[in-house]
């Protein structure tokens, strides 16, 4: 039985005004592009294709919100870091999170989503600095683990661990075999449940 059976599409918003309300709960996932974003997302849901996956990272430069039960939300924000995006694209993507994270209060906290072959980049230590200047949560997912052998996996995880800082939050991951995915799950809804409208 899926963990969220009920959960379903709800609008993709190119710019800050087709956001939902600021209102219920919601967890959002970040992270670079082809990190394993909306994978993770399907997995954790339990949805095979409610968030779309693509091998061709960088396109898409929407918010997508998705309804996970009453007034509980999760959001797939766009990529970041692909080099080849244009300066235009670069400069909405700053946009488009920036009139996300700053003063969402509903945002029970953000899950960032990083490849655990390459671990905590230039642009994600940057977005821990962001959020924790901004006060968010975030619990960070080590994906695709199954592509790394045990003592890298282990290596990867004290290595992030050691650079995400204080008050972060760090596990491996992997929508393959579904490593990590019940303390996924668990840390999704202990943020959906805390909010700063409450
Ligand atoms: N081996 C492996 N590949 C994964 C995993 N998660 C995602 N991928 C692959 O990584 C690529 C990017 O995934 P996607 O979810 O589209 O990344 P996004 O751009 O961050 O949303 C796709 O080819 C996925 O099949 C995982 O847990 N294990
Ligand atoms: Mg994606």
């Amino acid at each position: 039985m899926s963990a969220h059976a009920e959960a379903r599409f709800l609008i993709s918003a190119a710019r800050a005004e087709q956001f939902l309300p600021d209102e219920g709960s919601e967890v959002a996932f970040a992270g670079r592009s082809n990190s394993g974003k909306s994978t993770a997302i399907n997995a954790i849901l339990g949805r095979r294709q409610l968030a779309r996956t693509s091998k061709t990272p960088g396109r898409t430069q929407l918010v997508n919100f998705f309804a996970v039960g009453p007034r509980r939300r999760v959001v797939d924000l766009p990529g970041y870091g692909f080099a080849r995006v244009a300066p235009a694209v670069q400069a909405h993507w700053k946009e488009l999170s920036e009139s996300y994270f700053i003063g969402r209060r509903c945002l029970g906290g953000l899950f960032l989503i990083v490849d655990a072959r390459r671990g905590l980049m230039e642009f994600d230590l940057q977005m821990l600095a962001w959020m924790a200047d901004l006060g968010h949560t975030v619990h960070i997912l080590l994906a695709k683990a199954d592509k790394l052998k045990r003592e890298e996996a282990t290596k990867c995880l004290a290595a992030a661990t050691a650079g995400a800082g204080t008050g972060v939050t760090v596990q491996l991951f992997s929508a393959h075999t579904g490593d990590g995915l019940s303390a996924a799950r668990d840390r999704m809804q202990a943020m959906l449940g805390r909010t700063r409208l409450r």
